[in-house]
């Protein structure tokens, strides 16, 4: 993970030949979706504590996300709170802001902070210097972004869901009328929804794949996909389905920052697909959860990933073995995918978009 450190001076008691002082804010940068370098091509991070601006550092973004800047003290300032402003800037051109709560150094700890850049917030043109953009609209600034991770391992994306994304409480949660008149009309009409691929490759490599595996015609509308990152108890982001399956068809989702093999495979992309190995999907339709990957809540989080490689859900590829025909209802129970899935290598890709069983 590419890393730029800057401060003015580092504190005073660090010990040259000891192992280096850890006090530093870790920002951890990262999107669901923005492209680099089309959409923005550096980052500008602004660091002011208590006295004044600490840094202003401006530097190319690779292509990749999560990207991951240190912020460390200046000297004698160990324990102050600094202000954090995150610009994504393409030609030069502010295309994005984002205002962090204040973060306080901590003596001889890393803090993290995660930030999450989507892409509803691009060209959001906030006149405000102090206030920046989340979930599309400009801010009053006192939003607590990312918040402050209590340094559990997680492969650097998304903790505990603070940022973002769409309410779960604002998704509508259409019942299916069942004027079709078939008595099996359910949340879906009269198709049966499946998580049937996931893939949890390198850096946005990651992508879900839904099929109707019912017999009659399924109905999105009233569905929505969520994710639940890092055994947090409330959905991170929510992403309303639209339009119908037909049985046997898939709709696969992808993160849009996906390498173009993969991204080709997909359907579109989803501001949910934003899971590295320890976060829960769940497929609600008509305000039923239908299915859920992974385990919802605290009681069965994992660190980094549930199950052991292949079958595993950090970098590889996992299908729905051809025996499951109903969705996993129970989210907080225990998930060992090697019950219900097949693992495949790291960016296996090839199947996505199809679900093909004997
Ligand atoms: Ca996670
Ligand atoms: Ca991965
Ligand atoms: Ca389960
Ligand atoms: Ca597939």
């Amino acid at each position: 993970m590419p890393r730029l450190r800057f401060a003015r001076a580092l504190v005073a008691f660090v010990f040259l030949g000891c192992s280096a002082d850890q006090t530093a804010i870790l920002l951890e940068i990262e999107s669901p979706n923005l492209i680099v370098p089309t959409d923005i091509a550096q980052v500008r991070i602004l660091a002011m504590g208590e006295t004044g601006v600490m840094a202003d550092v401006t530097s190319d973004l690779p292509g990749t996300w999560p990207q991951t800047f240190a912020v460390r003290p200046g000297e004698g300032r160990g324990d102050e709170l600094v202000s954090i402003r995150v610009y994504g800037l393409a030609s030069g051109r502010e295309r994005i802001r984002r205002v962090l709560a204040p973060v306080r150094f901590v003596r001889g700890e890393t803090t993290r902070v995660s930030v999450i850049l989507t892409r509803d917030c691009l060209d959001v043109a906030c006149t405000n210097p102090d206030v920046g953009c989340l979930a599309g609209m400009c801010t009053d600034g006192m939003v607590p972004d990312g918040g402050v991770d209590a340094g559990m391992t997680d492969g650097g994306m998304m903790d505990a869901g603070e940022d973002a994304g769409v309410d779960a409480g604002e998704v509508d949660g259409g019942v299916d009328g069942g004027q079709d008149g078939g008595v099996d009309a359910g949340p879906v009409g009269d198709g049966q929804l499946l998580f049937t691929e996931y893939v949890e490759g390198s850096s946005n490599n990651k992508a879900l794949e839904i099929t109707n595996v019912g017999t009659g015609t399924a109905d999105l509308s009233g569905c929505v996909l969520n994710i639940y990152t890092n055994g947090a108890t409330t959905v991170f982001r929510s992403d309303p389905l639209s339009g119908t399956l037909a049985p046997g068809a898939t709709l696969s989702l992808c993160n849009a920052a996906a390498e173009a093999a993969l991204l080709s495979r997909c359907d579109r992309g989803s501001s949910a697909i934003a899971f590295n190995g320890n976060d829960a999907m769940e497929l609600v339709c008509g305000g039923a959860s239908i299915d859920v990957f992974g385990s919802i809540g605290p009681t069965h989080m994992t660190s980094t990933a549930w199950g052991t490689a292949p079958t595993v859900t950090a970098d590889a590829t996992l299908r729905r073995k051809c025996t499951v025909t109903m969705g996993d209802v129970d989210g907080t129970d225990a998930f060992d995918p090697s019950v219900e899935w097949d693992g495949f290598a790291n960016n296996t890709f090839d199947d996505v978009g199809m679900r093909v069983c004997p």
